[in-house]
């Protein structure tokens, strides 16, 4: 079930979702679709081991970062996959790290109990993609 990737819910977002009609609520829903693909044990959290998982399931090579190629083999296209690799690709370089990835798992545990829970995860994810829109939005065709 890892094969869905780390980069799961930008994965698992619905092509029918077009820029112009795309609400809060829509990218929540598709969201929390996607946590339930990673949350493989289903305990209504990612430990840190899914996490992981779906990362080396992503990075093919196994060279320590995640190229715009791995990342598009690693699922279903949808409208938002390049504005969301750009948007993690911090520095530009066309990679992105594990290290990055693993960091958001801290990020994302707001409330510091060393686990993520879906609503967690949720409103990260969520914010990451409106982030990602609004930065990169004006290259979606
Ligand atoms: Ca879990
Ligand atoms: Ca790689
Ligand atoms: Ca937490």
């Amino acid at each position: 079930m890892y094969g869905t990737g780390v980069l799961i819910f930008l994965l698992s977002l619905s092509s029918s979702l077009a820029q112009n009609q795309t609400t809060h609520a829509q990218i929540y829903a598709a969201t929390d679709k996607a946590f339930r693909h990673i949350d493989t044990n289903n305990d209504t959290f990612v430990e840190l081991r899914e996490l992981e998982h779906t990362i080396l399931h992503t990075d093919a090579n196994h060279d320590g970062r995640i190229s715009e190629a791995e990342y598009e083999a690693g699922g279903s296209k949808h409208a938002f996959r390049g504005v969301v690799f750009q948007e993690m690709d911090y520095d530009g370089d066309g990679y992105v790290d594990h290290s990055t990835l693993m960091g958001q798992y801290t990020v994302m545990d707001t409330n510091a109990d060393n686990t993520v829970s879906r609503r967690e995860f949720d409103n990260y994810y969520t914010a990451l993609v409106e982030s990602a829109i609004q930065h990169y939005g004006h290259l979606l065709g």
